[in-house]
């Protein structure tokens, strides 16, 4: 992979750098994407899956789906690109991710700022009276699990379509991006909204836009630098090339 000079000038410059990450940067951890090559949506219907209808509909089918990924996840290790990403925010004041993944490896990968636009596999909690359950407590369950309290459905706390953004986590994302003078959109297919005009939010507000995937996206267009390739491979030069310009600057 060339690092042309421009972005290497901006690595070692950017005040505010923001990673903003989709599914692809989890897929060689062995989490499968939605869409694309091998995604879950080539098989499986997402309305019927993650969306609140689905759920009232045949909650049965979507607590199998789920407890089947909870598991997945649960075994997965973040990989080379995570890792990358957690290493750069030590070198950079301000740093953020903000993912749309669910599967929590960007902490798990020791990054500390980080916005969950679309929730976290983790965490539970009833859709009757809103108390939470763990993982551990949802999985002992046969079937539907139900709350303790109320004998409601409990349900994973994930973004479903046609649910809104944690206000608190779309805030801090949007200000992030605004604020951001290096932009990393990085293996998502930037097509779910609203998370998808972040990268068009920061490239408005002066950000360097750079994309990173193996494919292009409806966002390559409008990227300065599209760097073509897997994030594992892509993110750890990018973070060598940071650390050596950082380095040499006072
Ligand atoms: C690699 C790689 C490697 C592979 N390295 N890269 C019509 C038009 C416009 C909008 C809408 C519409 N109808 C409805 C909407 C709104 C809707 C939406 O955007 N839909 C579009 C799909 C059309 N959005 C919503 O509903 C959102 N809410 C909302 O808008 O609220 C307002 C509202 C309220 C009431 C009524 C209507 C609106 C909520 C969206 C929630 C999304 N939820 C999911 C599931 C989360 C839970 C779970 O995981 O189970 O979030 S869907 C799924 O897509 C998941 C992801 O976070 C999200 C984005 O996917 P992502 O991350 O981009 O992954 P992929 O698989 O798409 O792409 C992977 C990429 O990686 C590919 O490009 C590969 O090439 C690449 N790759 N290997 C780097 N090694
Ligand atoms: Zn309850």
């Amino acid at each position: 992979m060339i690092i042309g000079d421009r972005l290497k000038r901006c690595l070692a410059e950017a005040r505010h750098i923001v990673a903003f990450t989709g599914a692809g940067i989890s897929a060689e951890s062995g989490v499968p994407t939605f869409r694309g090559a091998g995604g879950i949506w080539n098989t499986m219907r997402p309305e019927e899956l993650a969306s609140m209808e689905g759920f009232l509909r045949n909650p049965r089918l979507v607590w199998e789906w789920y407890a089947y990924r909870k598991r997945v996840i649960a075994e997965v290790q973040p990989n080379a690109g995570h890792c990358a990403l957690a290493r750069m925010e030590k070198l950079v004041p301000d740093f953020s991710v903000i993912t749309q993944n669910i599967d929590n490896l960007h902490r798990r990968a020791g990054s500390v700022r980080v916005f969950e636009l679309h929730g976290n596999i983790e965490r539970n909690y009833c859709i009757t009276c809103g108390r939470r359950y763990s993982n551990e407590e949802v999985l002992q369950a046969a079937g539907v699990p139900r709350c303790a309290a109320c004998n409601g459905n409990i349900r994973p706390d994930v973004v479903w379509f046609g649910e809104l953004l944690p206000d608190d986590q779309w805030e801090g994302s949007v200000r992030a991006s605004e604020s951001a003078s290096l932009f990393l959109s990085i293996g998502t297919s930037a097509v779910v909204y609203p998370a998808a005009s972040l990268p068009v939010i920061a490239k408005a507000h002066g950000a360097y836009l750079v994309e990173i995937n193996p494919e292009p996206t409806p966002l390559t267009e409008r990227a300065d630098e599209f760097l073509q390739g897997p994030a594992g491979s892509v993110l750890p030069e990018l973070c060598d090339v940071l650390y050596e310009a950082r380095k040499v600057l006072p």
